[in-house]
C-alpha cells in the first residue's frame, strides 16, 4: 500500500495500539498533523507547551505500562521536549517521541528551525533515529516501540524530515524486530534461583527493597506473595511506593533521605537486602560508606549495568523481577522473622512521623486530608519539593501503582502535565495533583488543556510562598539566608476561575475535610489553594554524606503521632 510518510507514521502507531498522542504542531510537522485528520481513532491532545506533551506521555506510560507517545515540530518544539525525555530516561519510562525535522536536503545548513535533536538527545534516550530514507520509516518506528517497552524501558526519539513526511512511501510494517546484540534477560537461571533461595533462607534480618522495577514489571502480586513467604518487611524507594498496600503488615514505607525512621533503621540493621528493580540511588542509600553495614546484597534487576554499580552485590541476578520473585517464592519454604519484625515495630513506636506545626495549616495535615478524602485509593501525581516528600511520608497508598512523580531527575513542573497522561490511563477516576506553588508556576499553562479536555484533575497547591525544599536547605546548611527562594504568584483561585475551573482557598486545618470533599465530588477539575505553614521542614532528614541511621528528627519533638 502506498501512503505519504506522514500517513505511515499514524499507520504504525495504530498497529502499536496507540490511541492518544500529546503534541504541538509547527512548520516542519504540518504534514504529520494534516494526515491525522484521516485517523480519527487517534485522540490528539493539544498541550500548551511541548514539555507538557512529553510529561503527559510519561504519565500515561507509568499509569498503563504502555508506550506513551508525544510529538513536536523541529527546532524549539523538539528542544522543548528535552526535559520530559530526560525525566522519562532517568525513571525508565517507555516513551516514543516523534519530532519533525527540516527537509533532508537542508539538514546541516542551519535552516530555519533546524536543530540536531538526535545529537542533543543521544545521552537521554535509550536510542534515537534520524530517518533519512522513506523506506526506513516504518522499520524505525517499529524498532522504537520495541526498544521503548522491552528490557529496561526508556524513551526513544524518531526524527523525521519534512520531505520524508510528504513523500509517497511504500508501507510495510515489519512483523519482527531484529536488533542483534539487544536481548534483555527476563528469566534468571535455575541455579541462580537456588543459590538466592539459600541465601534468603539463611538470613535472620532480611529486608526487601521495592523499586520502580516492581511497577514496570507489574509484579505487585508477586511482591506480596514473596514478602509473605519470606516474612520479610518491604521498604520502598520513592518510585516503589504503592508497590505493596500501605495497610499490609509487612509494608514499612519509604527509606532514604526523607524516609521514615523505622525503614532506614531496618536497612541499617539488616543482614540481607533483597533489592527488586531499584538502583541504589544516592538519595536512597545516603553515604555509601555507612550504608547497611551488616547486610549482604541480593540484587535483582533487568539491567545488568545497575547491579554492583554503587553497592557490591553478593548475589547478582539479572532478570525481570516478576519472574524472579515468582521463582524464589516457589523455591522457598514459609520463613518466620517475628522477632525481627517486632524489633522494627519498636523503632516505629520510638520514632513516629510527627505533625508539629504551630500555625493554622500544617502541610502534613493537607496530605492526611487527601488520604481521608480518597481512603488511600486515590491516583496521585506529585511534583518535586517538600510537598513530594510529605506525600511520600503521610499518604498511605492502598491502591497499587497509584503514585506518579519524577524521581531520578526531580523535575519541577512535572505533575500537572503528567496528570494529563495519568488521567488518560484512568479515564473514570479523578487524578489528584499535589504541587508546590513554585512547581505549579513552571507548567500552569496546562490548566487550559485540563479545561479544554474537561478532565477531572484535582489540583492541590501546597502554597507556602517559598521554593520550600531549597529554603529548608538554606535554613539548615546556609545560615538561614533565604536568597532567591521567597516566591510570589498569582491569586490561584482567580487564575483557575479564568480557565473556568472551580477553586477554593484553604487556610485552616478545620476547613480541609469540606474542601477536599468539594474537590472530590465536583464533576470536572477543581483547584485547592492550600495556604500552608511557610517555614515548615520535612523530617526526618538524613544530612547529605551521613549515615541513614543518623537522621535528624523534628526538633520540636513528638507532638502528634501517625
Ligand atoms: C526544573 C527544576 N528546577 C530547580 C529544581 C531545584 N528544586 C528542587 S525542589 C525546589 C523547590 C520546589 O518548590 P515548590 O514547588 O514550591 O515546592 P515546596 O518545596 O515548597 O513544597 C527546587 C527549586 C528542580 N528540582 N527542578
Amino acid at each position: 500500500m502506498r501512503h505519504t510518510g506522514a500517513e505511515v507514521v499514524w499507520e504504525c502507531l495504530i498497529r502499536e495500539g496507540v490511541d492518544v498522542v500529546w503534541a504541538y504542531p509547527g512548520g516542519a510537522a504540518l504534514p504529520l498533523f494534516d494526515a491525522l485528520g484521516k485517523y480519527p481513532q487517534i485522540h490528539y491532545v493539544l498541550v500548551r507547551h511541548e514539555q507538557a506533551a512529553a510529561h503527559a506521555a510519561d504519565g500515561y506510560a507509568r499509569a498503563t505500562g504502555k508506550v506513551g507517545v508525544c510529538a513536536a515540530t523541529s527546532g524549539p518544539g523538539a528542544t522543548n521536549l528535552v526535559t520530559g525525555i530526560a525525566t522519562a530516561m532517568l525513571d525508565s519510562v517507555p516513551m516514543v517521541a516523534i519530532t519533525a525535522q527540516v527537509a533532508d536536503s537542508v539538514i546541516g545548513t542551519d535552516a530555519f528551525q533546524e536543530i540536531n535533536i538526535t545529537g542533543i538527545t543521544l545521552p537521554i534516550t535509550k536510542h534515537n533515529y534520524l530517518v533519512r530514507e522513506s523506506g526506513d520509516l516504518a522499520r524505525s518506528l517499529r524498532e522504537a516501540f520495541f526498544l521503548a517497552r522491552t528490557g529496561r524501558p526508556g524513551p526513544v526519539l524518531v526524527d523525521i524530515p519534512k520531505d520524508i513526511l510528504t513523500a509517497p512511501c511504500e508501507f510495510h510494517y515489519p512483523e519482527r524486530v531484529s536488533r542483534p546484540g539487544y536481548r534483555p534477560v527476563v528469566r534468571s537461571a535455575p541455579y541462580q534461583v537456588q543459590r538466592a533461595a539459600q541465601v534468603i533462607a539463611d538470613a535472620k534480618r532480611p529486608v526487601v527493597l521495592a523499586g520502580h522495577g516492581v511497577h514496570v514489571a507489574k509484579a505487585w502480586e508477586e511482591l506480596q506473595r514473596f514478602a509473605e513467604r519470606v516474612n520479610a518487611p518491604v521498604v520502598s524507594t520513592l518510585l516503589g511506593l504503592s508497590a505493596l498496600s500501605a495497610d499490609h503488615p509487612l509494608c514499612l514505607g519509604m527509606a532514604g533521605m526523607h524516609g521514615v525512621a523505622w525503614a532506614n533503621l531496618a536497612i541499617q540493621n539488616a543482614d540481607l537486602l533483597i533489592a527488586m528493580g531499584m538502583r541504589m540511588d544516592d538519595r536512597f542509600t545516603g553515604s555509601l560508606r555507612h550504608f547497611a553495614p551488616q547486610a549482604k546484597l541480593l540484587h535483582v534487576d533487568i539491567d545488568p549495568a545497575e547491579i554492583g554499580k554503587r553497592v557490591p552485590a553478593a548475589v547478582p541476578m539479572v532478570g525481570d523481577v516478576r519472574f524472579v520473585m515468582e521463582a524464589l517464592t516457589a523455591a522457598l519454604p514459609e520463613l518466620d522473622h517475628r522477632e525481627w519484625l517486632s524489633q522494627i515495630d519498636a523503632w516505629r513506636d520510638r520514632h513516629p512521623l510527627t505533625v508539629h506545626a504551630p500555625g493554622p495549616l500544617p502541610p502534613q495535615e493537607v496530605i492526611r486530608a487527601l488520604h481521608q478524602a480518597t481512603g488511600g485509593e486515590g491516583v496521585v501525581v506529585s511534583d518535586v519539593g517538600q510537598h513530594q516528600m510529605w506525600v511520600a511520608q503521610h499518604y498511605r497508598f492502598r491502591r497499587l501503582n497509584s503514585f506518579f512523580t519524577s524521581g531520578g531527575l526531580g523535575t519541577m513542573g512535572y505533575s500537572l502535565p503528567a496528570a494529563l497522561g495519568v488521567q488518560a490511563g484512568h479515564p473514570t477516576d479523578p487524578v489528584w495533583v499535589v504541587v508546590g506553588d513554585g512547581s505549579f508556576q513552571m507548567n500552569l499553562q496546562e490548566l487550559a488543556t485540563v479545561a479544554q479536555e474537561r478532565l477531572p484533575i484535582k489540583i492541590v497547591i501546597m502554597d507556602n510562598g517559598y521554593l520550600g525544599m531549597v529554603r529548608q536547605w538554606q535554613e539548615l546548611f546556609h545560615g538561614a539566608r533565604y536568597i532567591g527562594t521567597p516566591i510570589s504568584g498569582p491569586d490561584f483561585v482567580q487564575l483557575a476561575a479564568s480557565y473556568g475551573i472551580p477553586a477554593r482557598r484553604v487556610t485552616a486545618t478545620a476547613d480541609l475535610a469540606a474542601a477536599f470533599a468539594a474537590a472530590r465530588d465536583a464533576d470536572g477539575p477543581y483547584l485547592l489553594d492550600c495556604k500552608v505553614e511557610q517555614d515548615e521542614n520535612v523530617y526526618p532528614m538524613v544530612q547529605p554524606g551521613t549515615s541513614n541511621a543518623d537522621f535528624m528528627e523534628d526538633p520540636r519533638g513528638r507532638a502528634k503521632d501517625q
